[in-house]
């Protein structure tokens, strides 16, 4: 084969790799993103906001909320809602009630420390009502972690043998087996404050990070505190 026409063949490959993976960057930060959910204000007559936050953490998402049913996803509940938005407005100075619904099964935990629940108030947390310092890492199904507030918690999975598993989301409470998790914790000062979960919860995707674990709307979403 002549030096140009090899030259050429090399140009022409170069060229479409080049245009696959803009086609592949441009598609995920289409993915990437979220609305976001101010959180009303429940009481403001002690001078500190309270806001309760109540999400549900889902194996898979569905096809009523995503155009990739099968990712595991965050959802918050929205005027009675379950909606994929994982960008929250909160109130600074607040008191935050958080309660999450989880229906999804365990992935654990691949830093057992992080099974501690800390930076709430009391650095505790409720598991279906009981008070609780540690769970088993392996036990994890998410977490819920703001490393800019020092706040992480793990949160435990549906066993296994769970008679009444969510298949898609959203999951009604009413319906399906979930473990309830509760906690409060404070806002500070304004400021933008990324959460995201640090199981390996992506099944399918390598070392289970990637697809919603790296996508904003799913495993990963902001805190926008406000003045
Ligand atoms: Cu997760």
């Amino acid at each position: 084969m002549r030096l140009g026409v090899k030259l050429l063949l090399v140009a022409v490959a170069l060229t479409a790799a080049g245009v696959m993976i803009g086609f592949y960057v441009s598609n995920l930060t289409t993915l990437a993103g979220s609305p976001s959910y101010a959180l009303p204000v429940q009481d403001a007559s002690s001078g500190h906001p309270v806001v309760n936050l109540q999400i549900e953490t889902v194996a898979a998402v569905g096809p009523e909320l995503s155009r990739n049913p099968d990712w595991v996803s965050y959802l918050v509940r929205d005027n009675g809602q379950w909606k994929r938005k994982t960008v929250w407005d909160l109130p600074a100075h607040a008191t935050v009630h958080v309660t999450i619904y989880n229906f999804d099964g365990a992935s654990g935990l691949r830093n057992p420390f992080l099974a501690r629940p800390q930076g709430m108030v009391g650095n505790r947390i409720l598991v279906d009502g009981k008070p609780t310092d540690a769970i088993d890492p392996n036990d994890a199904s998410h977490t819920f972690a703001v490393p800019a507030l020092g706040l992480i918690l793990a949160i435990p999975g549906v066993p296994d043998d769970a008679k009444n598993p969510c298949g898609y989301a959203p999951c009604s409470v009413a319906k399906y087996d979930h473990r309830t998790i509760k906690f409060t914790f404070h806002t500070t000062t304004p400021g933008h404050f990324r959460w995201q979960c640090f199981v390996p919860c992506a099944a399918g995707w390598l070392d289970g990070f990637g697809g919603p674990m790296q996508t904003i709307g799913y495993m990963d979403g902001f805190l926008n505190v406000r003045a």
